[in-house]
């Protein structure tokens, strides 16, 4: 066996293996982002609960009472004897 074929056989044989050792699969799978967020709340300038499409008057908090509280607008004065 010359120096040459012996040469040639080590490199057959490193490149042989070579594929054994560097072709794994990356062991890391992309992580999946496609969570189930919460759905976000309806904008809400005030904070009484009544969404702003709603809310007819959407920088003042509705008092919640019991008398037209759908409307998102303070009721002052319930029974309108205040003019
Ligand atoms: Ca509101
Ligand atoms: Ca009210
Ligand atoms: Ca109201």
């Amino acid at each position: 066996m010359t120096a040459r074929t012996y040469s040639a056989l080590l490199l057959a044989a490193l490149t042989a293996c070579a594929p054994a050792s560097s072709s794994r699969e990356p062991t890391t799978t992309p992580i999946k982002t496609a969570r189930v967020e919460a759905p976000r709340e309806p904008p809400d300038e005030d904070g009484d609960g009544i969404d702003d499409a709603r809310d007819r008057c959407c920088c003042s908090p509705e008092d919640l009472d019991g008398f037209e509280d759908e409307d998102g607008c303070p009721d002052r004065d319930n029974d309108g004897d205040v003019r």
